[in-house]
């Protein structure tokens, strides 16, 4: 009689597939942060994971990230992504000026700002407009849904004229547009997306993770609970029906060969700082983002027509950015020491001698 067959354990056991890993070889679990607990369907929710992907995706140690936030619902996302990076949760619009002291302090952070229309442009603004005219280099992004969602959806500086809360009431006043503000005080990368368009939003915040200078992302987020019905102009149909890309966008990163070539004519093709490049396929008519006076009229005119710009609106790789102006060193002066960061006993006496 022959032995029964005994099947292999290897034939039946299921072999799990391979963890992803980045050129770090971290998974992508390094990359996020806490459950989020805002409501489901914000568009808060899809901004916070297109950071962690885009982060994981390009390799960027996490720690080496440094996230801003104001007060809002927009504010408390910075603790649903990049959990192993620092962070500083400061008061209502106050997050520019820490970021700018922090980022000062040490040159070699990535910062992230998170802030939302409400901390951006209405209470913040004054320090909003002082860090575009400093050209403090970070990603900041504004998440916009036209509303005070964190305060039950009162009406905010960037709701459209016309515009009519849940209730029916109306708003009356002309909007702030963050992205001409930027565009005119400084901000040398200035993008305008919406939230529901993974592709666009993720090639616009990996240009702005290699960007040297300030990149404002304005990013179209609606808020489910409070301004998402008919008679909203930030609502996930008003963007589906009037979201108007400008080009389709590709971003190749330094460490990439481009495998794909795009026929001659349809493309313009930017060479970023590190070698990167952003690739801008034609959709209709030509648009150049290194020309700002086109860029101001195109948003103005989009606004006329009713329609949202969507895309990167001003590109310029050519400013200092505000720690280049001032000449720091690259070390981090936050750790220089003593004997770096004090003048000599020679040039004090120097100083003192010439106010005798
Ligand atoms: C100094 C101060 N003033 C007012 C408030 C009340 N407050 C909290 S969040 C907020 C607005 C939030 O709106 P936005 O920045 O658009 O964020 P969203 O919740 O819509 O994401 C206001 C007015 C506060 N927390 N602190
Ligand atoms: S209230 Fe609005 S902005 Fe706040 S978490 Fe809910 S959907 Fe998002
Ligand atoms: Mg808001």
């Amino acid at each position: 009689m022959s032995a029964p067959t005994v099947p292999s354990p290897m034939s039946t056991a299921t072999v799990p597939p391979p963890k992803k890993v980045n050129r770090l070889g971290l998974e992508v679990i390094s990359y996020r942060g806490a459950r989020t607990t805002l409501c489901a369907g914000c568009g808060h929710n899809s901004v916070s994971e297109r950071l962690v992907e885009c982060f994981f995706e390009m390799g960027i140690p996490p720690w080496q990230v440094a996230k801003f936030s104001g007060i809002g619902c927009s504010s408390k996302s910075p603790a649903y992504f990049l959990g192993l990076s620092h962070g500083f949760n400061a008061v209502h619009g106050r997050a520019p000026s820490v970021a700018t002291g922090t980022l000062l302090a040490n040159q070699r952070l990535i910062g992230v700002t998170v802030t939302g229309d409400g901390d951006t442009a209405s209470i913040g603004i004054g320090q909003f407009i002082h860090l575009l005219r400093r050209n403090v280099r970070q990603i900041y992004i504004i998440e916009n849904n036209g509303v005070y969602g964190l305060t039950k959806g009162q009406f905010s500086a960037t709701a459209d004229i016309g515009s009519t809360l849940k209730t029916g009431v109306v708003n009356d006043l002309p909007p702030i547009d963050c992205c001409v503000e930027a565009i005119q005080l400084g901000a040398t990368l200035v993008a305008r997306s919406f939230s529901g368009d993974k592709r666009q939003l993720q090639a616009i915040l990996k240009t702005a993770i290699v960007h040297q200078g300030l990149s404002v992302i304005d990013v179209i987020s609606p808020c489910v609970t409070f301004n998402d019905h008919e008679g909203s102009t930030k609502s996930y149909a008003y963007m589906k029906d009037h979201d108007q890309p400008l080009h389709e966008l590709d971003f190749v990163p330094a460490y990439h060969e481009i495998a794909v070539d795009i026929e001659e004519g349809a493309l313009r093709e930017v060479t970023l700082h590190d070698g990167s490049r952003l690739r801008l396929k034609k959709l209709a008519g030509d648009y150049d983002p290194t020309d700002k006076l086109r860029a101001l009229s195109a948003i103005h005119e989009a606004a006329r027509r009713g329609e949202v710009l969507t895309g990167i609106l001003y590109l310029d790789t050519s400013r200092k950015h505000f720690a280049q102006l001032l000449n720091l060193v690259d070390e981090p002066l936050a750790t220089l020491p003593e004997s770096r960061v004090r003048p000599p006993r020679e040039a004090l006496d120097q100083i003192m001698d010439e106010l005798r």
